[in-house]
């Protein structure tokens, strides 16, 4: 594979100096190209994984509608629509995508300089600014009129979730099912709580919006001072609840250790990130959320990093077929990982209600 030739495929400004690997994407294979000169950008490629999105045509253009919308808001305010915003680059054919002799899709958007992304928040202030980015992304993008493709359908729909789940126990592909029995029932024992939470979604009791569904902390650029700048990763922009947003962000914000800690004595949900990033989120968030959403905006934190569970340990039975990993237990030992975080949540879940209903009533 010829980077440096694909790079020539799209439609960048200035010489090609070099292109090099970037990142530690679970899903995709992410690439910097560096361009000769300062009065042009630099580019992020991306090789976009097509066993996870199918369609990755029906992808850029779903992202492609969310970009230029956001543009024209961050335009609106005087903002700079070419750091608050990302810029996707079309191919040289005008497809916002390119596909190589081996049929793998390649996509390319600009690389916005002088940006931190962190993979920890460490102070209630830095959740507090992810909280506002989040929230500020979902309202600018809450009047988007252009309808998204559903290119992942059940993304965060754990009914879609348990339907899997069941095909891939029944399967038990690799034989791990018996040895995990203990496991097995972790999820199992959570499955009508988490249920009937997705059924007021299904009702429409809790309303479905544009939404971002990666709302990890690497997954926003911070300018130099600390301020938010924008929201990026956008392959899972979708119709979902803000919910998920929220809660997917809790999962990895207020987690004291890594996803995939061996440790598990590190990790636990920090009630003091959890608050400042609620109060940024509201800060943005109140003006549309509606009183349902405020009531399971806490459960979402549980919600979400319970499908995540469920997740790792249906990709460690099936066989490591979905996340990439690093050794063969890895996805073994994110489950164990992100079911601490789970009953760390679960422990403290009065108190997580109290702060939203205490911040929400601050801000009304
Ligand atoms: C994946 O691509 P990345 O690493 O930002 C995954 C998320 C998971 C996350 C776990 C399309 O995100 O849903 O929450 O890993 N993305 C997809 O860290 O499945
Ligand atoms: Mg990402």
């Amino acid at each position: 594979m010829n980077l440096e030739l694909i790079a020539s495929k799209f439609k960048i400004e200035g010489p090609v100096e070099r292109v090099e690997p970037m990142g530690e994407g679970f899903i995709n294979d992410t690439f910097i190209i560096r361009t000769q000169g300062n009065d042009v950008p630099d580019y992020l490629l991306q090789r976009k994984n097509k066993r996870i999105f199918t369609n990755v045509p029906a992808m850029m253009e779903n992202i492609q509608k969310v970009c230029t919308h956001i543009k024209s808001k961050v335009i609106a305010k005087n903002g700079d629509p070419m750091r608050e915003a990302m810029t996707i680059i079309p191919a040289t054919d005008g497809n916002l995508y390119f596909v190589d002799e081996e049929g793998e899709y390649w996509a390319v958007c600009v690389f916005i300089n002088d940006t931190i992304a962190y993979q920890a928040a460490k102070t209630p202030e830095l959740a507090y600014q992810g909280g506002k980015g989040i929230g500020l992304f979902q309202s600018m993008v809450s009047d988007l009129k252009e309808p998204l493709t559903d290119i992942l359908p059940g993304f965060h729909n754990i009914r879609y979730r348990f339907n899997q789940w069941d095909a891939v126990l029944a399967k038990d592909p690799v034989g791990r099912k018996a040895k995990l029995a203990k496991e097995i029932s972790w999820i199992e024992s959570r499955r009508d709580e988490m249920l009937n939470f997705w059924k007021l979604v299904e009702s429409g009791e809790i309303p479905t919006r544009v939404t971002h569904n990666d709302t990890k902390i690497n997954n926003i650029l911070f300018d130099l001072n600390g301020d938010v700048l924008c929201v990026i990763d956008l392959d899972t922009v979708l119709n979902s609840t803000c919910l998920n947003d929220y809660g997917d962000a809790m999962r990895s914000y207020t987690n004291t250790g890594q996803e995939d800690d061996e440790n598990l004595d590190a990790v636990s949900c920090n009630l003091a990130i959890f608050e400042g990033f609620t109060k940024g989120y509201l800060s943005q968030a109140i003006s549309f959320l509606t009183e349902k959403e405020l009531e399971y905006l806490a459960f979402s934190a549980k919600y979400i990093t319970y499908e995540q569970v469920l997740r790792f340990l249906m990709d460690y039975i099936d066989g490591d077929n979905y996340y990439k990993i690093k050794s063969p237990e890895h996805n073994y030992q994110r489950t164990l990982a992100q079911y601490k975080l789970l009953t760390s949540m679960e422990d403290q879940y009065d108190e997580m209600c109290r702060i939203v209903r205490t911040v929400a009533a601050g801000l009304a």
